[in-house]
Parts: structure tokens; C-alpha cells; sequence
């Protein structure tokens, strides 16, 4: 079958991606899939059956990243590589990176159907813990495979209850013996609803992603004083959350001078008690830009509001920056054989950047990579209400397949 009109099978993509959002459905519609968790496991034995079933070979890393390989004509080639990830934030939804892992899954099933053999090998992956929530930093099994980290650093990492990542990977099976980076790819594209509302307002089906922002997460830490609620005078008071309620409001306005984002989140008042003065609080950071020199300016800002309030209110605050990303700049020749797809395939397109992080950001420090962003409903992602339409979803795959095609040449 000639591949220049070939498209996916849409009703057989929009299938996979609601019955794999049983695997930690929520009572609101979104699905909580922590990564390591027993729902991660099943959706990631799920997505091993699929890929057995449509001719691949599956791999494991020792971080748990999976590797589905269809080999080409020329299997002296690196496989261009192409997937996403399959764990969710706690209040997640159905499509921040199963779209882009299932769509790569539909691509191998239809060209299986149409009997196409690629020149090079295809590789599709589902990266580990791309969504960071449970242990940092995201992106994990990505930045260890470009080797951002070694795997023993990663494998030490803990969750918040002391779990390490190497005793979650081994309680869930899927520690790998595969040396982390040892499968060389050729290239990367990555399929991802946008997360934010730009296509959709602009009425565009594909976004062509040409880079992303960098990042900084800090952990934080107050040290006030606690204190009776009732007995203690204002002006003697050390609330370490009133000193985090000013500093949230510095970071904020940081954020703005600097046209950047930036979030307080996880904040936790250690031994709340209504009627005691906060005493200790822990907090994160999570600030981004498509400037280096942004996150520079906001780094010294967010510093200088620290020291002022620290002294003013006395209360002690420490600010740990504990993962750092430039930001992204995608390959040109990628970036321009995604917009081609599209534009073949005659969808409504726009150049953009992500404001979210992807695996496909670590994947660009090594290999030639590009993104392929398709809306979602009001924007909306990282909330049990993410929802997307099944034509968009399809396009996205249409342009996936169309991509990949070029790439690994038919
Ligand atoms: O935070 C992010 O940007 C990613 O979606 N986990
Ligand atoms: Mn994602
Ligand atoms: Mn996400
Ligand atoms: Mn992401």
C-alpha cells in the first residue's frame, strides 16, 4: 500500500487510550498513575502485551524504561525513536503522555497493517516517570538515558514515605537489565497535547513545536517560631506562613518582570495545629522560561526576597535549587519534516514552543528530536478534567506516522 495517504486507525487509538485510563481512574474522569505505582504496572504490562502482539521486541533498562523495537531494512541504522510517557500527575488525565506513547503504538499497528518495512529500525518508548511528582526530578528515565544522571543516582532516590526508586522498580517488576543509554537511537519525535490554550483558541490542529522552557525546582524550607494562637502579640510572632505567604507573592511578581512562570506548590506546615503559630513549613519552587538569563534574573530575585523577609520577620528560610534545564531548542530538520506532515496531510498548523517540560527536551541534547503538540479542551492538563478531541488526537498520530516515515525513510 503506498504510504503518501496512509493514516492510523482513529477509533482503534481513541480505544486504547480510555481503556488504559482505568489504570488508576479517578471518580472525576482523571486517573491518578503515579509512576512505580501498581497502577503504572498495569498499564505498563498492558503496553508490553501490545507491543509483543504487534511484532515488537520489548526491552527494559535498569530505570525501567521500555524499548519496543520493529526492525527496518537496514538494521545497521540507530532506530529513530518515537513514544512518550505513561505515568500521571496524582490528579492527572487520560492524555499528558499516553497520547503520545499510544499513538506511537498505532503508528507500528497501521503500518503493520499496510505491510510497510521501514529503512531503518523504529523504536516506540515509554520513558519512566517523566511527570516527577513522586520522585524528582521529572523527565527521570529520559535525563539518566542522555545521561544527565547515572542510574545509581536515580536508583537512590526516595519518595516521600522513604521509598527508593530501585525498591518501587523491583516491587513493580520492571527493573531492567539493560544498561541505562545502551540503546542508541537515530532520532527522537515526540506527540503531546499542548497543556495550554494556545492552539485551541487559535483554532489550530497541529502545533509544530520548535523548543521548550527550561526550569528550576527549589525546595524550600521556614523555620519560624510555634507559638500560642491566642497568647502570642502580633509584633512578637515568627509565622513561617505568613514569611511564605510574602515570599510566594515576590516569586510571583519575579515571575511577571521577567515574562517567565512560576509556582509555589507542596507546601507543608509541619504539626498544624489551629490554634499554634506556624513554626516550620516546607514548600517547593517550580520556575520556567525560554531565557536562560530569566531564570538567572529570577534565581536572584527570588534570593534577595528571602534574605529581606528572613530578616524582617526573623525567621530562618532556606531555597535549594535541586534541578536545573535550559531550555530547549528542537532540531531544525526535524522541526521542518513535522511541519511538512502536516501541512501534506492538510491540517491547520502553527509554529509554538512548550511551556511544559518533556522527555523529548533530554532526548535533544543527543539526538535530533521534535515535538508534535495537538489541543486540549480549554487548555487544560494536570487536572482530571484534560480532555481532548478524538480528531485531534488522530491528526496528531496522522502527522506522527507521516513524520516518522520521512524520518526513517520508506
Ligand atoms: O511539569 C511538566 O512540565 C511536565 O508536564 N511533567
Ligand atoms: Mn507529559
Ligand atoms: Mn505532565
Ligand atoms: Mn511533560
Amino acid at each position: 500500500m503506498a504510504s503518501s495517504n496512509l493514516q492510523i486507525d482513529s477509533g482503534r487509538l481513541w480505544r486504547d487510550i480510555h481503556d488504559t485510563a482505568k489504570f488508576g481512574a479517578t471518580p472525576k474522569g482523571g486517573v491518578k498513575r503515579l509512576t512505580l505505582s501498581e497502577e503504572d504496572k498495569k498499564v505498563r504490562d498492558w503496553f508490553r502485551e501490545a507491543c509483543l502482539a504487534a511484532g515488537c521486541e520489548v526491552h527494559v533498562d535498569e530505570l525501567g524504561d521500555m524499548y519496543a523495537l520493529r526492525p527496518g531494512r537496514d538494521n545497521n541504522r540507530p532506530p529513530i525513536g518515537f513514544g512518550s510517557h505513561l505515568d500521571t500527575q496524582p490528579t492527572g488525565g487520560k492524555y499528558d503522555g499516553v497520547l503520545g506513547t499510544l499513538a506511537a503504538l498505532e503508528v507500528i499497528r497501521t503500518l503493520n497493517d499496510a505491510g510497510i518495512v521501514t529503512e531503518a529500525p523504529l523504536c516506540i518508548i515509554n520513558w519512566t516517570n517523566e511527570e516527577g511528582s513522586r520522585f524528582a526530578p521529572a523527565t527521570m528515565g529520559s535525563a539518566a538515558y542522555v545521561g544527565e544522571y547515572t542510574a545509581e543516582n536515580i536508583l537512590g532516590r526516595r519518595d516521600v514515605d522513604g521509598v527508593s526508586v530501585a525498591a518501587a522498580l523491583e516491587s513493580i517488576g520492571y527493573r531492567g537489565n539493560e544498561a541505562m543509554g545502551a540503546r542508541k537511537l537515530g532520532g527522537f519525535v515526540e506527540l503531546h497535547i499542548e497543556q495550554g490554550p494556545i492552539l485551541e483558541a487559535e483554532n489550530k490542529t497541529i502545533g509544530v513545536v520548535e523548543g521548550g522552557q527550561g526550569i528550576v525546582w527549589y525546595d524550600g524550607t521556614i523555620t519560624g517560631f510555634a507559638s500560642h494562637a491566642g497568647a502570642t502579640p502580633m509584633a512578637l510572632r515568627h509565622d513561617a506562613l505568613l514569611a511564605l505567604s510574602e515570599l510566594a507573592l515576590a516569586v510571583e511578581q519575579a515571575a511577571i518582570t521577567h515574562k517567565a512562570v512560576a509556582t509555589i506548590g507542596e507546601i507543608k506546615i509541619e504539626n498544624a495545629s489551629r490554634n499554634v503559630v506556624p513554626g516550620d513549613i516546607t514548600f517547593t519552587i517550580d520556575a520556567r522560561s525560554l531565557l536562560t538569563e530569566a531564570l538567572d534574573k529570577m534565581d536572584k530575585a527570588f534570593k534577595a526576597a528571602v534574605a529581606e523577609i528572613a530578616a524582617r520577620r526573623g525567621v530562618g528560610i532556606e531555597l535549594i535549587p535541586i534541578w536545573r534545564k535550559e531550555p530547549t531548542i528542537f532540531n531544525a530538520d526535524y522541526v521542518e519534516a513535522v511541519a511538512q506532515a502536516s501541512s501534506k496531510l492538510g491540517y491547520a498548523s502553527r509554529r509554538i514552543t512548550s511551556g511544559a517540560i518533556h522527555d523529548a527536551c533530554n532526548l535533544s541534547m543527543a539526538v535530533p528530536t521534535a515535538m508534535i503538540f495537538v489541543p486540549c479542551k480549554d487548555g487544560i492538563s494536570h487536572n482530571e478534567l484534560e480532555d481532548a478531541k478524538e480528531t485531534d488526537c488522530a491528526a496528531g498520530a496522522n502527522v506522527l506516522l507521516h513524520t516518522v516515515l520521512k524520518l526513517a525513510g520508506v
